[in-house]
């Protein structure tokens, strides 16, 4: 009798606690996006100097910061892509700019959709996906804040693409840098214009409304600024946080380019010439100090958003998420920008502060691409109807020495990838060739090592997770005509119209 007693208390209890968990509320998603963004953080330490970054530092330090995580792919769209679908652009065939994912996939959850369908209210602001027109379907969301770009005179006039961009002249004394005939968008200094007025700013106050708010539902917010992506246009007080003289330059040995194979030297001078007038204009200094700036004006913005959820009910029931889109270089391997596959451009910071989990420091290499298996493993949801190319990261937040053999794959253009353990880099080109990087005595990835013999066994081991395939690529946009207005998109070679929804 008494064991038959201990036998139904058991019973029940089984029965009890699977329905106390799934009345539990769920735990709202503040997930904040910057871009451009490299390493050069405070908690991670990529910037030689002293970097002003105290919010992101003071997230870093509630939460699990990954300190080698890298990105899907270096370059804004397909990284974006890739995040918020949980695909590769090598399964997707979204590899760069030109790649539209909706037209290309509108069969799939992105994780607003995903958190939408089931029983999130899915809110946005500023850049999440790539800010181009189009890039940003409208039924993900039951609320979403465009980027603006209103005042920027990089965009000035440009409605196709900047819907909201002001027309008219560029302001006196344009280009700010004072270096002429630099690529598009690269350009820095002070825009004459209140804080309030700034897109970024605008961006993240249509955040803090949203944290403002009482919501009957749980919550997926997200925010992305815009800086410190190029023009580095910021307010003046971020520049004085930088003392000209003490800014550290990257380290550049001259010879650092005759180890690299062909498609390497391709990629490193993509925008050389930018570089190269910056740093005859004697402006390197200066440029370097202006990205700082810039980092440090995102910065402020994620403490904006913190301070903003800290003052609200949600404080305790609420995960985090902060990752930058990509890395940039300023010199290294002579080369300015993204769009390589080095670590300068591929590591990324990126944090998660989930309440239950406790803070710390994790080391394993991890991508931004297991954001979206992680997402939805924390909040219980069910997974999406796609398969997703990301691991759950869910054990590493409960133990940050977990065993995890899965090396990150960074993927940029068909057929190249940089695989990144814990210790090497394994790049591989379209044409086979190769470049091996051992962090252990080299961390600036200066001396390649692929062609020794002894890298056999290590290239072999990282070329185990090199994709298998590598997807055609999506059409470029050029093949579609967009209707910002009805937000449809015509295949120009067969006049389909693809209208956004399920
Ligand atoms: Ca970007
Ligand atoms: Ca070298």
């Amino acid at each position: 009798m008494k064991h038959s007693f201990i036998l139904l208390i058991v019973l029940l209890s089984a029965l009890v606690v699977p329905s106390e968990a799934a009345s539990a509320p769920r735990p709202n998603v503040l997930f904040i996006a910057v871009d451009d963004m490299n390493d050069w953080v405070g908690c991670l330490g990529g910037y030689a100097g002293k970097v002003h970054t105290p919010h992101i530092d003071r997230l870093a330090a509630r939460g699990t910061l990954f300190t080698n995580a890298h990105c899907p792919s270096p370059k804004c769209a397909p990284s974006r892509a890739a995040v918020l679908t949980g695909q590769m652009p090598s399964t997707t065939g979204l590899y760069d700019n030109g790649h539209w994912w909706y037209p290309h996939l509108p069969g799939i959850s992105t994780l607003p959709m995903h958190f939408r369908a089931h029983g999130y209210r899915a809110l946005g602001a500023g850049k999440i996906h790539h800010h181009t027109a189009g890039f940003n379907p409208p039924h993900q969301w039951d609320a979403f804040e465009p980027l603006l770009f209103r005042d920027d005179p990089w965009f000035r006039g440009d409605k196709k693409n900047y819907p909201w961009s002001k027309s008219g002249p560029t302001p006196e004394g344009f280009p700010f840098s004072g270096v002429q005939n630099l690529g598009h968008e690269n350009d820095w200094g002070t825009l004459p214009l209140p804080d309030r007025d700034l897109d970024d700013v605008h961006s993240v106050n249509a955040a803090i409304e949203h944290l403002r708010r009482k919501h009957d539902r749980p919550f997926f917010l997200a925010c992305g600024t815009f800086r410190p992506h190029l023009p580095w246009y910021v307010p003046r007080r971020f520049f004085d946080l930088y003392d000209p003289g003490k800014i550290v330059l990257p380290d550049v040995p001259d010879d650092d380019l005759d180890d690299l194979p062909a498609p390497a030297l391709k990629f490193a001078a993509e925008r050389r010439k930018d570089f190269e007038l910056i740093r005859t204009a004697g402006k390197w200094r200066e440029a370097v100090r202006a990205y700082l700036a810039s980092i440090s004006f995102a910065d402020a913005q994620v403490g904006r958003l913190l301070d903003a959820l800290d003052a609200s009910p949600y404080a305790a029931n609420t995960i985090v998420v902060f990752w930058s889109d990509h890395g940039w270089h300023l010199g290294e391997k002579q080369h300015w920008h993204k769009m390589t596959l080095w670590e300068r451009a591929t590591r990324v910071p990126f944090i998660i502060a989930a309440p239950g989990h406790a803070p710390s420091r994790c080391e394993r290499a991890v991508n931004l691409v297991d954001l979206y298996p992680t997402l939805i493993e924390l909040c219980g949801l069910p997974n999406a109807s796609h398969p997703v190319d990301g691991q759950s990261l869910v054990p590493l937040l409960r133990d940050p020495n977990a065993p995890r053999d899965r090396p990150s794959v960074t993927e940029f253009l068909p057929g190249n990838a940089a695989v990144c353990d814990e210790r090497y880099r394994y790049i591989r080109y379209h044409d086979g060739s190769e470049e091996l990087y051992d962090h252990h005595v080299d961390p600036h990835e200066w001396r390649n090592l692929a062609g020794d013999p002894g890298a056999a066994g290590v290239k072999a081991r990282l070329a185990r997770r090199l994709p298998k395939a590598w997807a055609q690529p999506a059409p470029v946009k050029n093949a579609y005509q967009f209707d910002p207005d009805s937000h449809t998109w015509t295949e120009k070679a067969t006049g389909r119209i693809i209208r956004p929804g399920p």
